[in-house]
């Protein structure tokens, strides 16, 4: 069985500053997507799917949460070989310093690798949405004789500026590799990618920073120290060295690595046939079961909603929005296009008294809210308006951040009522 040949490692997040604020307080693979998953369950859920249960999550961060989601989500029979360990950047006696990279993320946790018997190390991006199944790259990489495989997949000008751009010949063999071309080299690096890619201008063969190396090849680079990231420096100088092929891959896939692609992301699961398909029994996206209740709605007029378990809302409507597990929103609101992550608990009635709670979690009365992510634990107040969009600048303030006209309302941020943005 070939699973059974494979150790799955998904670099599970540097300092996430693309990400800012969702990574102030968590590390990034914990960021809540899709109303109740977290990053992290997207690749996890590959493997599983791909039955190569044997994970380790490289993380720059060790967070609470994180451990927290792993620990209650994938529990694996007593029986089988599949765990999911989370490593955070450590200390050891040969390192006092944190993952500089990538490639530092893998050389730094090799000695943990290296207890397990495996034959190919695939190696996992945490930040991307999309479905896979490991086995077709795993068996492709074996066929052609690869040492190293990298999964690929067409994009335009204006993305290839931030992937790996690579060219590749008839048998899928990469010939040159350039990582983050600046726009004006970006002539010299188009590749035939057939006519459908390229009336979309996806003429650039870009790397998903997925990749299959063979262990002991991994190891032999691990070893040069000088190396700190896949894509700046272990796949170009593999390439004239290595038998390094392209894997093309043909399903949907996107970064989600910024706010901006977050958002798209997220919203665009309330397209009528989403792109990313989260009601696929055979492809199915795990993540911690709660046990919510079913959600309570009256007098909302939903349209394109995707609204998760345990919510309580009484807004008037809620359009082309993602509404996260517990949610609460007040009579008479507006939200559109929002992505609202929702809340860890829910309040009781004696404790809003005891406590003297003036606003509650979620959102109030009579808001309107735009083009805007909220956070988990929010406090909205009654007759707030929040319109993001691109007439907005980018600004940080202590309750939130805007970027690209997206405003991120921070993790347990009170918004007074009345507030207007
Ligand atoms: P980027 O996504 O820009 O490009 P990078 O920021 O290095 O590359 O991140 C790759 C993955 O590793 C992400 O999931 C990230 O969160 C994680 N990561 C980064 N630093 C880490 C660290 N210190 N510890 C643990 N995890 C870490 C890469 C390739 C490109 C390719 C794109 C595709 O370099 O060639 O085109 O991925 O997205
Ligand atoms: P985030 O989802 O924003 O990363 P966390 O998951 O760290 O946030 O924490 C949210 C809250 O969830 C915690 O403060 C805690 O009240 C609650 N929680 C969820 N699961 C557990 C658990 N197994 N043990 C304790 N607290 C939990």
């Amino acid at each position: 069985m070939i699973n059974d040949r494979v150790l799955s490692i998904i670099l599970g997040g540097g300092q996430g500053s693309r990400l800012y604020p969702l990574t102030e307080k968590r590390s990034k693979p914990a960021v809540p997507i899709a109303g109740k998953y977290r990053l992290v369950d997207i690749p996890i859920s590959n493997c599983i799917n791909s039955d190569m249960k044997r994970m380790y999550v490289l993380t720059q961060f060790n967070s609470a949460s994180l451990n927290r989601h792993i620990k209650n989500t994938y529990h694996f029979s007593f029986f089988s070989s599949a765990f999911v360990d989370v490593l955070a950047a450590e200390q050891t006696i040969k390192s006092d310093k944190w993952f500089q990279g990538t490639a530092d993320a893998v050389r730094q946790s090799m000695d943990h690798f290296l207890q397990h018997d495996f034959e190919f190390a695939l190696i996992l991006s945490g930040d991307q949405l999309y479905q896979m199944d490991y086995n077709d790259i795993i068996n492709k990489h074996i066929e052609s004789k690869a040492e190293i495989s990298v999964a690929t997949y067409p994009v335009n000008a204006k993305d290839a500026t931030s992937f790996g751009i690579l060219k590749s010949d008839e048998n899928n063999l990469i010939t040159s590799f350039i990582e983050k071309p600046s726009s004006d080299l970006l002539v010299d690096w188009k590749s035939d990618v057939g006519e459908e890619m390229k009336s979309q201008g996806r003429e650039y063969l870009g790397s998903m920073g997925i990749y299959v190396f063979n262990r002991d090849l991994l190891i032999e680079l691990m070893a040069d120290e000088s190396t700190v990231d896949f894509g700046k420096e272990i796949i170009p100088q593999s390439i004239e060295k290595y038998r390094t092929v392209s894997y093309p891959f043909e399903g949907y896939w996107t970064d989600i690595g910024n706010i901006d692609s977050f958002f798209e992301a997220n919203i665009g699961l309330t397209d009528d046939i989403p792109k990313f398909n989260l009601y696929d029994s055979k492809q199915r996206v795990y993540t911690n079961a709660r046990i919510l209740p079913t959600s309570k709605i009256s007098g909302t007029s939903l349209d394109k909603a995707v609204v998760s378990e345990g919510c309580i809302i009484s807004a008037a409507k809620i359009e082309k929005s993602v509404i996260g597990i517990r949610s609460r929103i007040g009579k008479d609101s507006t939200i559109i296009n929002t992505y609202m992550m929702g809340n860890d608990d829910y309040e009781s009635l004696e404790g809003i008294n005891k406590n003297n709670t003036e606003i509650l979690v979620g959102i109030g009365e009579r808001c309107f809210i735009k083009n805007t992510i909220i956070d988990k634990n929010v406090r909205i107040g009654d007759d707030v308006r929040i319109n993001g969009g691109p007439h907005l600048e980018d600004t940080e303030t202590d309750k939130y951040v805007i970027k690209d006209g997206i405003v991120v309302i921070k993790k347990g941020t009170v918004i007074p009522k009345g507030f207007v943005l």
